[in-house]
């Protein structure tokens, strides 16, 4: 909020800048033994992608090793980490998904 002194006519601004929040990149990195069907899955679950997208994503992490999935705000970010890595526990595949800073 803006606020002119009648006097001075000095324009003094109180409201703090709004900072965008930074934003994240989350991760699914290659690996031999996780079934391509079940990370097509982890990217439609937890990514909410369609089934092309999924797909196009998962061969991109087979081949070149490494893919985004989506990116969103650090605690976003985090919270799909920790829910693909238990989801990939669970199905006992050594699947790895991180994030990193965009
Ligand atoms: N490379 C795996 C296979 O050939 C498939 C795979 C894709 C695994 C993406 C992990 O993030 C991954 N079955």
């Amino acid at each position: 909020r803006n606020r002119e002194d009648d006097q001075t006519g000095v324009v003094t601004r109180t409201k703090t800048r709004t900072k965008k929040p930074s934003l994240y990149k989350v991760l699914l990195l290659n690996d031999d033994y996780t079934p391509m069907e079940f990370v097509v899955h982890v990217i439609e679950r937890f990514f909410n992608k369609g089934r092309e997208e999924a797909t196009r994503i998962m061969l991109h992490v087979h081949q070149r090793g490494v893919g985004v999935c989506g990116v969103y705000t650090y605690e976003v970010a985090e919270t799909k980490v920790t829910q693909v890595m238990e989801f990939a526990r669970q199905h006992q595949h050594p699947l790895q998904c991180t994030m990193e800073k965009e």
